[in-house]
């Protein structure tokens, strides 16, 4: 039998087609016909399979006792962490109980909804996810700017001629924030209607190689380069005359600050020669249809905010945002923004600030790079407990090692995770998922970041009544904890928690689709799309290419884009103190950067015999100048330091990389850090965030910084190793 799915793994949403047997996978093809992924498929899409079978996914709940871990029933745990949880918030406080949402919630529309209930109920302001190492700069200038931190443009890529990439590698990463499928062929096809892809790298990624063009930029100073092209575009006289002048706001403020950012001035810092800078700038005027687009690399910094801003101006200066081939809103039919602002929820910043270090709230949650201090530092509001769900913070996020001890520290920790993790291994219960096979599938956020508007919905492969779903455990969880406490707005809550319950997250959807722009309840002339009508339709439906939808879509009041929000005019002085200070310049240490895998999902998948097969990935690029000022050579075993720690890794050089830095890709060093995972614990590793500490962030936004990190490289063996070279010589 074969039965259509979406794989949920990556944003690209690719359309499957799932052969099974009863319950036995027999092949995971890609679906020729589905709307947006026309047949393509990554090697990770067969690893749902892996995933589906794998013994060492949990099928039930698990308590932890010292080192061992056996099953229990799901009432028993429930009712266990219900109780635990609650007892910490009565004693201690609401924020006694931290929440750590990881990546793998966008990927899963029911649990996404769920924990928007969940939250209300734990009522936490220690609350965490992997925003806050990942996109919170896009959202944060989604916010401040158009007034919804859920408005992200993306790239037009059917129609633009210039695709300029800051700090993206989509070749590899299959595109983020920008939901398309196919990604080779789709650069290939603005190259063959003449057009031209153009990326700003550290490293000459495999998106690099396949681009027209390629330029080396110093980690960390995309800010410098996006203020240099904005000079350039106001010094030549070059900024667009369009319709968006009039619903606009803050350009004169624009056009002063810039001045003070010619390409001459930044070039040494960057890496980037004044000549192409400006080169770029005019070809960016120049072009009617190009989009600048900024992703990973341009966040995950120490001036990621300012990057977030700076390339939305950049784009609304030279008439590209809001216009066909240029960085577009979506409207889809499920209107995420839109939803999110019936609820109130249009976003908010530095509303309060984290009890330490005083480092600003986004969209109601703290920077992870506080979550270890707010664990170990005494006094009112001290994190507690903790519940993760779909994270694995002790290899995603900064400082793993450090959080790892601090997680031994906690009263009560529970997480929900199909695998006992280097994170999921310090709870005290385990809640697991079923796989993602046994999962109906709606694309809620990223069909609102897709290059083309189109909707799908698959219901799961395998029905499976015994599983939880996540949603069932988080809304059992909240009710749980409703039931236990007194007064107006538990009674509220309890009974909420009772209705979505029985309701189901599949209701909430459907009520999603009523609502929504082509939804029965927005008038006659819409298409009447109904959760039940995209049903029917297994390959989905394409609704049209982008449309331009400014000033309408702005969610701020006055209808007007903000192009000079305080907080980034504020931290300019911060960009200028650095580059006075010298921050930027290469002073014998290293910068590390990361870098993805085809073959792998952050700390995940890494349970496949089939992905992780091969060569070892988890090596140190490094530029062979670099190596020999070293002493160093190809396949050796080196240590990695930094302010923070230490790992042992294997040494690759090649030119790949600009001299002056080096990368390494995250997620890995399961065995090290005590996972149950028998293919992932063989497989060679170290835990790159062991080395990122927690106070190299982007001030501004909180913002971790994960590339760009000062390091030093040192041979495993120094002794050894001179010995060695000197019998050589
Ligand atoms: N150095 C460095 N660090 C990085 C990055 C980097 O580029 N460099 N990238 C950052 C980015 S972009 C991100 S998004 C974060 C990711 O950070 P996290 O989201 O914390 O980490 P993941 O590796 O995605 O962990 C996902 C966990 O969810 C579990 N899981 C998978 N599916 C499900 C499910 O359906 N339900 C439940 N309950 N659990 C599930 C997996 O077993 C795994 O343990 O990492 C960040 N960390
Ligand atoms: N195969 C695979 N696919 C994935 C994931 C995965 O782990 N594996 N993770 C998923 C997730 S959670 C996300 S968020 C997306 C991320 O997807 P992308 O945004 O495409 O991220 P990366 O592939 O990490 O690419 C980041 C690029 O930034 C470069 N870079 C580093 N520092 C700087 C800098 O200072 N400036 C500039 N200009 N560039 C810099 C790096 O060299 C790298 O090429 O990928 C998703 N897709
Ligand atoms: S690119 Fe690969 S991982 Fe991403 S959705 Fe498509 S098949 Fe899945
Ligand atoms: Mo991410």
């Amino acid at each position: 039998m074969i039965h259509h799915h979406t794989c949920c793994l990556c944003e690209a949403n690719c359309g499957l087609l799932v052969e099974h047997d009863g319950e036995k996978v027999l092949s995971i093809r890609g679906n020729p016909d589905d709307v947006l992924s026309q047949g393509y498929i990554c090697p990770k899409a067969t690893a749902l399979q892996d995933l589906h079978e794998d013994p060492d996914r949990l099928r039930q709940p698990m308590r932890r006792d010292g080192d061992s871990w056996s099953p229990v029933s799901w009432e028993e745990a429930m009712e266990e962490a219900a109780s635990r949880l609650h007892q910490i918030q009565e004693a201690h406080g609401r924020d006694a109980v931290a929440l750590y949402v990881g990546n793998p919630t966008v990927h899963n529309y029911a649990s996404a909804l769920a924990l928007t209930f969940f939250r209300d109920v734990l009522n936490t302001r220690n609350a965490f996810s992997a925003t806050s190492a990942d996109q919170l700069p896009h959202m944060l200038a989604g916010f401040l700017m158009f007034g919804h931190q859920l408005l992200l443009p993306v790239p037009d890529l059917e129609r633009t001629d210039l695709l300029l990439i800051l700090g993206g590698n989509p070749l590899v990463s299959n595109g983020s924030i920008m939901t398309a499928p196919n990604m080779r062929r789709r650069l290939k096809q603005i190259q063959e209607r003449g057009g031209a892809v153009v990326v700003l790298d550290p490293r000459k990624t495999q998106t690099a190689a396949l681009a027209d063009e390629h330029h080396f930029v110093r980690p960390g100073s995309d800010a410098l380069v996006l203020l240099a092209l904005l000079h350039t575009v106001f010094a030549e006289g070059r900024v667009d005359e369009g319709a968006w002048r009039s619903f606009s706001k803050g350009l004169e403020q624009v056009e002063t600050l810039v001045q003070a950012f010619p390409p001459e001035r930044v070039a040494e810092a960057t890496g980037v020669d004044a000549g192409t800078l400006r080169a770029l700038a005019l070809r960016l005027c120049d072009t009617p249809r190009a989009a600048v687009y900024g992703r990973l690399g341009a966040c995950t910094q120490a001036f990621g905010g300012l990057n977030g801003w700076l390339l939305n101006v950049l784009n609304i200066v030279t008439g590209h945002l809001d216009r066909p081939g240029g960085m577009m809103l979506t409207q889809p039919a499920v209107d995420l923004p839109e939803a999110a602002s019936w609820l109130g929820q249009t976003g908010g910043f530095a509303r309060w600030h984290s009890r330490v270090r005083g480092l600003p709230e986004f969209g109601g949650e703290l920077p992870v790079s506080v979550l270890r201090e707010e664990m170990e530092t005494p006094g009112d509001g001290q994190i507690r407990a903790l519940i993760t769900h779909a994270g694995n913070p002790v290899l995603s996020t900064p400082n793993g090692e450090g959080l790892s001890k601090a997680l031994e520290g906690l009263d009560f920790m529970v997480s929900l995770d199909p695998y006992i993790t280097a994170t999921s291994r310090h709870a005290n219960l385990i809640l697991p998922p079923p796989s993602p096979l046994e999962r109906d599938h709606f694309a809620l956020v990223f069909h609102a970041l897709s290059v083309r508007n189109v909707v799908k919905y698959d219901g799961p492969v395998f029905a499976n009544p015994t599983l939880h779903m996540d949603w069932e455990t988080l809304l059992a969880l909240g009710h749980g904890l409703a039931r236990k406490r007194k007064g107006v707005k538990a009674i509220w809550d309890s009974l909420q928690l009772s209705v979505m319950r029985r309701f189901g997250m599949r209701g909430v959807l459907r009520l999603l689709f009523w609502g929504g722009r082509e939804g029965p309840l927005r008038g006659l002339f819409r298409r009447r799309l109904t959760l039940r009508k995209v049903a029917r339709e297994p390959n989905g439906i394409d609704l049209g290419p982008l449309q331009p939808c400014l000033p309408q879509r702005l969610f701020h009041r006055d209808k007007r884009v903000d192009l000079a929000p305080k907080p980034y005019l504020d931290d300019i002085s911060r960009l200028e103190r650095a580059l006075e200070d010298g921050e930027f310049d290469r002073s014998g240490s290293l910068q590390l950067i990361g870098r993805r895998h085809l073959r792998s999902n952050n700390s995940w998948l890494h349970n496949s015999s089939r992905l992780v097969k091969g060569k070892p990935r988890c090596t140190l690029l490094m530029h062979p100048d670099d190596a020999t000022e070293r002493r160093l050579s190809d396949g050796q075993r080196v240590f990695v330091s930094s302010s923070v720690g230490q790992i042992e890794v294997t040494l690759c050089l090649s030119d790949e990389m600009m001299p002056g830095v080096v990368s390494l890709p995250h997620g890995w060093g399961h065995r090290d850090k005590g996972a149950k995972m028998q293919v992932a614990n063989a497989t060679e590793g170290a835990s790159m965030n062991d080395l990122v500490d927690e106070s190299f962030l982007d001030e501004m936004s909180g913002n971790a910084g994960l590339n760009g990190l000062r390091v030093q490289v040192a041979p495993v063996a120094p002794s050894k190793q001179l010995e060695q070279s000197v019998t050589v010589s």
